[in-house]
């Protein structure tokens, strides 16, 4: 993904009139749009081909099975035009070992969970975090998910990867994370549904988060 914004807009409404005119209205303030399974469910996976009309789509379907199974579900993601898939690595090295070698086979990318934004993100996560994002590097994913809700625990996972991956950050606005304090603490791009899709204005909501964060 090109880096011009840091901004990638998540897209979790449920029908594919308001995803398309949302997408149209943030396309140039945004890097790529997050699909996830509430707009999946809601329309079906045919509504990335279109996204990806306007910017590359990252599928965050959290992928977190056997190493088999993962496979299939990438090859699936990949086939409908996603750029890159989110996933879980708790599920252990060969299940994100399956999700990488399907993305490299596409030429596309992968991001690794490390430490979920939400308060309760921290019950089983924390402890693990920087192990996660350890195997994110050894296993040759593209970047990780940390939360914005927690710039300080962005910087922790910074150090761990060093600076070849990426790190994408949900968490800002209506979790409470600050775009600019995220942005400051190492993370290349924020994400970032609902302050932007629930505004009267998505364009001028993009706009702000992108001045305040100046990168
Ligand atoms: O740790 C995570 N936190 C999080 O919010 C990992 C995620 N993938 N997300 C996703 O980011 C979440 O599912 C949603 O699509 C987006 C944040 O949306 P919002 O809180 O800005 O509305």
């Amino acid at each position: 993904m090109e880096k011009k914004n840091c901004l990638i807009l998540a897209l979790d409404v449920t029908d594919r009139e308001n995803a398309l005119r949302i997408a149209n209205e943030v396309s140039e303030y945004v890097d790529s749009i997050k699909v996830g399974y509430p707009l999946v469910l809601g329309e079906g996976l045919g509504i990335v081909k279109e996204l990806a009309e306007l910017a590359p789509v990252i599928a965050d379907f959290k992928v977190a099975d056997i190493p088999n199974t993962d496979r299939l579900i990438c090859e699936q993601v990949f086939k409908a035009g996603a750029d890159a898939v989110i996933t879980h690595g708790f599920t252990g090295r060969d299940s994100l070992d399956s999700c990488v070698k399907v993305a490299k086979e596409y030429g596309r990318d992968v991001y690794v969970v490390t430490e979920m934004s939400h308060p309760g993100g921290v019950e089983f996560f924390r402890p693990v975090a920087e192990t996660i994002a350890k195997m994110a590097v050894d296993a040759g994913a593209t970047g990780v998910v940390a939360p914005a809700t927690r710039p300080e625990r962005v910087r922790d996972i910074r150090k761990i990867i060093g600076n070849d991956l990426h790190i994408i950050s949900p968490g800002v606005g209506a979790q409470g994370g600050s775009a600019a304090d995220v942005i400051n603490a190492g993370a290349d791009w924020v994400i970032v549904g609902r302050s932007i899709y629930n505004s009267d204005s998505p364009a001028d909501a993009a706009m702000k988060i992108c001045n305040d964060m100046k990168c």
